[in-house]
């Protein structure tokens, strides 16, 4: 499993950073939706599911926490630490968010709008999906 994990160019002065993300330039879709999470209870997973069609690239904006991608075959896990750092996470992958910092904000990016339909959420009914 390729794991593609952007480092985004911040934009550093006296002042700070700044970090900038423009679809289809630093971010490989155009952007519909973007939601984040935040005050996430010690020790949960989240996630636990795959997308049908939809892409993501997750960053942690703040604090820290770890991705398990998992696309059938083979599991990788991802830290994200930095602010700067944004994990792309395909169609077809299923993902888990775990060890999240008190001070975690996962942000994520998404490549289309909310929709149940296209959520696998039966880990069986992903491997089968998968070899399809
Ligand atoms: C994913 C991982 C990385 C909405 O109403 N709109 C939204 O855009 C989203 C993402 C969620 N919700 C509602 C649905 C649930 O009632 O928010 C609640 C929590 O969603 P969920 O349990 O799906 O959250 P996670 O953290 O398990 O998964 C989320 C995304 O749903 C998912 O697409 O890839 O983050």
């Amino acid at each position: 499993m390729q794991v593609i994990k952007y480092v985004f160019q911040p934009h550093g002065d006296e002042r700070g950073q700044l970090v900038a993300l423009e679809e289809d330039k630093d971010i490989p879709f155009a952007i519909k939706r973007v939601y984040y999470m935040y005050d996430t209870v010690e020790g949960v997973v989240r996630g636990k599911h795959a997308h049908k069609s939809l892409e993501q690239i997750l960053v942690c904006i703040h604090g820290s926490c770890k991705i398990l991608l998992d696309d059938g075959k083979e599991k990788k896990i991802v830290p994200l630490e930095k602010p700067y750092e944004g994990l792309y996470v395909a169609n077809n992958m299923w993902r888990e968010m775990f060890d999240f910092s008190d001070d975690a904000v996962l942000m994520v990016l998404a490549s289309d709008f909310y929709n149940e339909e296209d959520y696998i959420r039966d880990y069986n009914a992903f491997l089968s999906y998968t070899k399809v």
